[in-house]
């Protein structure tokens, strides 16, 4: 049982402080665990002192939740304590500037993650809660409050609720646990649109300008029954390149850059790849980076290179390595 050992476990050590730790750029799941345990110790531990420490900062995301709950500090360093819990967190490299003190630190550590450990952290950890089943660490977390039958208040419902929308994607990846959890949640008189609200975001201006230039300069190719769009744009090519997937493109190549420097980006559908088997990085990206005097590489769907060349010089160039390819 996961949450009578984590209390059995802090009981044992009388504690009195317990650092949280987050991540870099630590995001709503990390977050939304952290205020939410913090919460729990309160309330089953009173005398111990509770801090969250991210060292390496924390995502926009993550700071826009925090503005929805009551004012809580976010430490980035400690100089002592005699308890640590890392959550969302299964490296000690995640927490940046701290990772060196916490791997020679001798004080008891809890790991609570739906990450597997790296074995660094398995060695040193005390007690480990991970299951990589979860969604989301804030599911894990709130099976330990319904574990303990500690309720969860308002603001912690709407932090748990907030870090499994984000790590779960808004429920692609969710278990039926999730959806109980989240039922659960909303019933404790969390607005459903505030939760969204919060994880809503505002794309930059100018990126959207570039998505949009891209999409006014679209070519349409098609190669057999497959759409292909070539664009270009002066920065955010990736950004634009998947715009145009999200218009109905199966690929899209999009050239970014100024004068004779420029970077290519690349983005196919899952579809794409699946049934042509071609692999953007290593079919695409890699000769062509070579071929214009600079390098490419990256994943099957994903995948970019740089070097020297103008605009049509450097999509002529691809789309006849893609026609080879693809015939
Ligand atoms: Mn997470």
């Amino acid at each position: 049982l996961l949450g009578k050992g984590l209390s059995d476990f802090i009981l044992s050590l009388k504690p009195s402080k317990c650092i949280i730790l987050c991540h870099h750029n630590a995001d709503p799941d990390a977050i939304g665990s952290a205020y939410a345990l913090s919460y729990l110790f309160n309330v089953l531990f009173p005398s111990m002192d509770v801090h969250i420490v991210a060292p390496e900062g924390i995502s926009l995301l993550s700071s826009k939740l925090l503005s929805r709950l009551p004012s809580i500090d976010i430490y980035s360093d400690f100089d002592w304590a005699d308890l640590a819990v890392m959550v969302d967190t299964c490296s000690f490299v995640q927490l940046g500037s701290i990772s060196d003190k916490m791997a020679d630190l001798d004080i008891p550590l809890i790991v609570i993650d739906h990450h597997l450990p790296s074995e660094e952290v398995k060695c040193k950890a005390s007690l480990l809660i991970v299951n990589d089943n979860a969604s989301s660490t804030a599911e894990i977390v709130f099976s330990i409050f319904e574990e303990l039958k500690v309720d969860v208040n308002r603001d912690v419902a709407f932090a748990l609720l907030v870090g499994l929308l984000y790590d779960s994607r808004r429920f692609i990846f969710a278990s039926s646990n999730s959806f109980r959890m989240a039922a659960y949640l909303l019933d404790c008189g969390v607005d459903y649109g505030d939760v969204l609200n919060v994880l809503s975001t505002q794309m930059d201006v100018s990126e959207r300008i570039a998505r949009l230039k891209a999409a006014q300069r679209l070519k349409i190719l098609r190669i057999k029954d497959w759409i292909i769009a070539l664009s270009h744009v002066s920065s955010f090519e990736a950004s634009a390149a998947r715009a145009l997937i999200d218009l109905g493109a199966d690929l899209a190549l999009v050239v970014g850059g100024e004068k004779e420097l420029v970077r290519l980006s690349a983005r196919s559908t899952k579809r794409f790849y699946e049934e042509t088997g071609l692999h953007l990085g290593r079919d695409l990206m890699e000769p062509l980076g070579k071929l214009i005097h600079g390098g490419g590489g990256g994943h099957a769907t994903a995948a970019g290179a740089n070097g020297v060349g103008d605009v049509d010089y450097v999509l002529k160039i691809c789309v006849k390595m893609l026609r080879e390819k693809l015939s």
